[in-house]
């Protein structure tokens, strides 16, 4: 009779959880034999055939594989709630550092990035103040160094470039068009501590109010990221939920733009909030009343950095 769940011993779930076998995906397997190259294909566009298939085959191709990773993500090590800039350089420290951990990310949209895909006022390039050219190099992206700044040429050269990084590991998957609609918590300290995310379809989570219930899924996890930026339709997602659960009294509201003053705030501020819970981003000016620092995408990058690394305290042994 296992015991009940105030009583269990979050240090033994952390611990069990972090020693899992690294989840690697399948060899690819090639079945009719190797296919030619898209040359050879451009030769012969007259008795050009696809191979058959019949729509069972793509169902199933789909579901198996989705529905495989439901269950293996569903006692994850880590969850990283949003996609944008910061939560994507967050899984990509914890992918690149430690491949045994299961990293869950859940992004409401179906485009993961976030407001990382152009600069500001929908211009392209991205600028990114250093020493915050540290971690593009890191992921290979190329800039032009303009001194104390350098400029990604297209902001969707960077997120393009990081998001394809980060989905590559195999122990990291991402769940898109999936929101997270409540915090999974546990008494803990005479307060709580996060275990995990409450998780939905996105397009239900926004007709919650039109239609009967429709309740959701769960994700297990010892430690949540929470990266929802600033607040907006979705925003702030993680930290106006602990107002409105009373963990914490009110938000602080992001502040003006102040670019020097925001983004090093932004990154020394990237903490655990709550035991369990650690919000970084611009998610974290309204819970800090930080400024906001507009379109410059270094304090993001950074803020990721750091907040892999405060997660990955939790697995230490
Ligand atoms: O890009 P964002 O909004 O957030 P960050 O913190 O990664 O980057 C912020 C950055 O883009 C800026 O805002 C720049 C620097 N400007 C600053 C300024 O002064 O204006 O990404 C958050 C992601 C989005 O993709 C959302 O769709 C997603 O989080 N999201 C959620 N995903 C799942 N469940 C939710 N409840 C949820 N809420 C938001």
């Amino acid at each position: 009779m296992s015991p009940p769940s105030a009583l269990i011993d979050h240090s033994t779930e952390i611990v069990e959880l972090a020693h899992k076998k690294p989840v690697l995906t399948g060899p690819v397997q090639v079945l009719n034999g190797p296919t030619r190259t898209v040359e050879e294909i451009a030769e012969r566009w007259d008795d050009f055939k696809f191979s058959p298939i019949r729509e069972s085959q793509v169902s199933r191709a789909m579901t198996r594989r989705y529905f495989k990773d439901l269950d293996t993500y569903a006692e994850s090590d880590i969850v990283i709630v949003g996609a944008g800039s910061c939560g994507l350089s967050a899984a990509y420290m914890i992918g690149k550092t430690r491949p045994d951990l299961k990293v869950a990310i859940i992004e409401a949209s179906v485009s993961p990035g976030g407001g990382a895909w152009l600069g500001g006022q929908l211009f392209s390039a991205m600028v990114m103040r250093k020493p915050a050219d540290a971690f593009l190099r890191e992921v290979g992206v190329e800039y032009e160094d303009e001194g104390d700044f350098v400029v990604v040429k297209h902001a969707a050269l960077f997120t393009s470039t990081l998001l394809s990084k980060v989905i590559q590991f195999p122990n990291i998957k991402l769940f898109n068009a999936t929101a997270v609609e409540d915090l999974i918590t546990r008494p803990s300290g005479g307060g709580i501590r996060i275990a995990g995310v409450v998780t939905n379809w996105t397009l239900v989570t926004m007709h919650h109010d039109d239609q009967s219930c429709m309740d959701p899924n769960t994700i297990n996890a010892p430690v949540v990221i929470s990266t929802t930026g600033h607040d907006g339709p979705f925003g702030a997602f993680s930290v106006k939920r602990l107002v409105s659960m009373q963990q914490i009294q009110k938000l602080g509201g992001m502040r003006g733009l102040d670019m020097n003053v925001a983004e090093d705030a932004i990154v020394k501020g990237t903490r655990e909030v709550v035991p369990g819970l650690i919000v970084g981003g611009m998610e974290l000016s309204e819970i800090d009343g930080a400024n906001r620092m507009g379109p410059t995408f270094g304090a993001m990058a950074l803020s990721g950095v750091k907040a892999a690394e405060e997660a990955l305290k939790v697995f230490e042994v």
